[in-house]
């Protein structure tokens, strides 16, 4: 292969293996099409993958091995004649009705592709495998082989790897539904490996897609730390006529300000969404995800943020406003990590809580009369709350394989034995410190000026973006 030319990549396989799945993962694509009915794709199609509006290189979907044995059959009988022996095969069949699919998903074999052999390997191995393998390495061309797995079932790996042994030198587990970010990197540089004239350009491909996942995590911090300040700063102003029910006005605008609050959160994880290309399709989050409360739910506000301790010592150093929440804490409520029992009782949640989200502010106005306002924030925990659920949000985006239509609920169950908190209580003093500028400077309505909070909060967001993308898939959010 020549090193300018964009690498091309056959998936190739028996039907309803997964071939789709693979490539639709791979390639970031979920225009792919993937069925459960065997027989979905009957042409070869190709999905270049484009980085900064360049083709870096390209995958081809091919329909399933119909007739095997057949090919096999007769590509031996090829061989004594010609070197040639796929387009041979193809010319002589290319107007026998039975053989359409086996012609059309040689085709890239003859195109020199490289190739990707997808098998399930939940199931054992049967002949008509031993054939489709025989095949590939008859064309000579450079090959790998995957296992994607649709059972978690791990009783025919052996076999699977012992005949792999015998036809390609590279094979690689890879699971379409969960692979991970790491995963299809660790993927691509398994491919490296398919023949050395490969290498270099699979060396720019993937240096290509590390660049991209950079840009793309730079992207999102950059999206992240505008929901913030929009969510920080956010105010709800109404004005108050003489006699209104005040109680119930105070209970309406703070409705409204929690929902656009929901608002300017999906609107930011939209964007995230579309950064790592989930464009047509909607993720059912894990059933245990803490994703489905509700942001200004009990849950939400113990399971995420910062820890009681935490808070104090965020208030200590920042003034941030949450003395009342203190008061309550010093009563005797306890601020304990959310178990499976159940969250905080109401008290609680009024110290930590939504009660305590933001003052509500009756103003005076120059043409008379009154306005009542709710908001700024007053509490910081709302940023650690904010920035908590973006974080969990982002790990499961960036661990939504494309090739993964069948919104199943996930039912993995969550591990019991790691602390549910989330993301952002881990974070260093120092770190900490700087949310604590953040905010002050957020709530003030002075965010967006590329302050030094602004440009700190940043490099600490790709670093944790960072650090989820090459760690394990975590279920337990
Ligand atoms: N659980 C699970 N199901 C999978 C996985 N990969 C594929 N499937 C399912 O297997 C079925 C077939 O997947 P496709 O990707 O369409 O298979 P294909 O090999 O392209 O099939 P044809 O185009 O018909 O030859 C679909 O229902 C997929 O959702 C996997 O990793 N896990
Ligand atoms: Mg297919």
């Amino acid at each position: 292969m020549r090193s300018e030319t964009v690498p091309e990549i056959a998936i190739v396989g028996h039907p309803n293996e997964g071939k789709s799945s693979v490539l639709s993962t791979l390639a970031e694509d979920d225009s792919v099409r993937i069925s459960a009915t065997p027989g979905e794709t009957l042409m070869c199609q190709s999905f270049p993958v484009t980085v900064d509006g360049r083709e870096i290189i390209r995958f081809i979907d091919t329909p399933g091995f119909q007739h095997p044995r057949e090919i096999l059959h007769q590509l031996q009988n090829i061989q004594h004649e010609t070197d040639n022996i796929i387009s041979v095969f193809r010319e002589r069949n290319a107007d026998t009705p039975d053989f359409s699919q086996d012609v059309e998903l040689l085709l890239p074999l003859t195109q020199g592709a490289g190739i990707i052999y997808v098998v399930d390997g939940s199931r054992p191995v049967r002949s008509v495998d031993r054939a489709e393998m025989e095949i590939l390495r008859l064309t000579g061309l450079p090959r790998m082989a995957i296992l994607n797995s649709k059972e978690d079932s791990t009783d025919f790996l052996a076999q699977w790897k012992e005949e792999f042994r015998k036809t390609f030198n590279v094979f690689r587990m890879f699971n379409a539904h969960r692979a991970t970010y790491a995963e299809r990197i660790e993927l691509l540089e398994a491919l490296k490996h398919i023949d050395q004239d490969w290498q270099s350009t699979l060396d720019t491909v993937i240096s290509a897609f590390r660049k991209d996942w950079a840009r793309r995590n730079l992207a999102t911090a950059g999206i992240i730390i505008e929901m913030l300040e929009k969510c920080l700063s956010h105010t709800v102003t109404r004005s108050l006529p003489d006699g209104a029910d005040e109680g119930r006005m105070k209970a309406d605008i703070q409705q409204k300000y929690e929902k656009n609050i929901r608002k300017i959160e999906l609107q930011a994880q939209q964007k995230i969404r579309g950064l790592f290309k989930h464009n047509i399709f909607n993720y059912d989050l894990s059933e245990h995800s803490i994703l489905h409360e509700d942001m200004f739910s009990e849950n939400t506000w113990n399971f995420l943020g910062l820890t009681r301790n935490q808070q104090i010592v965020a208030a200590g150093i920042g003034g941030a406003g949450i003395g009342a929440a203190l008061d309550a804490a010093a009563a005797g409520v306890s601020f304990g990590v959310f178990s499976a029992l159940g969250g905080l009782t109401g008290a609680g949640l009024a110290a930590f809580g939504e009660q305590n989200l933001a003052r509500i502010k009756i103003l005076g106005i120059p043409l008379g009369g009154r306005e009542i306002q709710f908001g700024p924030t007053n509490n910081i925990q709302f940023l650690y709350v904010l920035l908590d659920r973006s974080l969990i949000y982002y790990s499961h985006i960036i661990n939504w394989a494309h090739g993964r239509r069948d919104y199943e609920a996930d039912r993995t169950e969550p591990s019991t034995d790691l602390p549910r908190t989330g993301y952002t209580a881990q974070w260093s003093s120092g770190s900490k410190s700087t949310c604590t500028t953040f905010f002050q400077v957020a709530t003030r309505g002075e965010g967006n000026k590329e302050t030094d909070a602004e440009q700190q909060l940043e490099k600490i967001l790709i670093d944790q973006l960072q650090f989820i993308s090459n760690s394990e898939r975590v279920d337990r959010f």
